[in-house]
């Protein structure tokens, strides 16, 4: 079983390795504890409907290119883990975190956000209680966010960091809004053509 300083060593290696920026994961997500997985759940089903990849090895970016790597790291029970991702987190590769925290001392995000600083942040509060401790920073110390378990639209976030440098990430966010906006006319026609009591049996 790993400890804290081996995962933590782990980082600062591939920090200071030489690896491609090609094979390494583009977005990091990371959760205070493994129970936040279900509501963390939504960010991976957004990168998987854009079309990214997990990325387990880090230097082995499967073919699509786009990937996402992810960790538990918890800001109270292990300070020294999270200080060591944000701080690695230029030199890995990353463009963009999304971190899930929740509880009423739901630190992970806004911390991670003044450690890794300039890369963005995006931080999802697990539950409504989450809110204030994940969106209130200081001026100069800046975190986006999204509403309480809003994890697919931190996903939708982070890919929209990446489509400013990437073409191909830009055209499938597109996409999906068109996807969108077809599911809003489907069911628009169906509620106004089969009236409610059919809409209600369709
Ligand atoms: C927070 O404490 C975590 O993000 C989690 O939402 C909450 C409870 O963690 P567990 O006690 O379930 O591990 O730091």
């Amino acid at each position: 079983m790993p400890s804290v300083q081996d995962l933590i060593d782990r980082l600062e290696s591939e920090a200071e390795s030489d690896a491609d920026p090609e094979t390494t994961p583009d977005v990091g997500i990371i959760m205070g504890s493994d129970s936040d997985l279900p509501t963390m759940e939504g960010a991976y089903d957004a990168l998987d409907e854009l079309g990214f990849a997990e990325q387990t090895d880090f230097t082995d970016a499967p073919d699509s290119r786009f990937t996402y790597e992810s960790y538990v790291v918890s800001a109270h029970r292990t300070p020294e883990l999270m200080y060591a991702y944000g701080e690695t987190a230029a030199a890995r590769g990353l463009d963009v975190i999304i971190a899930g925290a929740g509880g009423k001392s739901a630190d992970l995000p806004n911390m991670t956000a003044s450690i890794a600083y300039p890369i963005p942040v995006i931080g999802v509060p697990v539950q409504e209680k989450s809110v204030d401790s994940v969106i209130g920073m200081p001026t100069g110390a800046p975190i986006v966010a999204v509403d309480a378990g809003k994890s697919f639209n931190a996903g939708l976030s982070a890919a929209q960091v990446l489509a400013r440098e990437h073409d191909a990430i830009e055209e499938r966010l597109i996409a999906y809004h068109e996807d969108l906006k077809g599911g809003v006319a489907d069911v628009s026609a169906d509620l106004h053509d089969l009236g409610i009591d059919g809409f209600r049996e369709r």
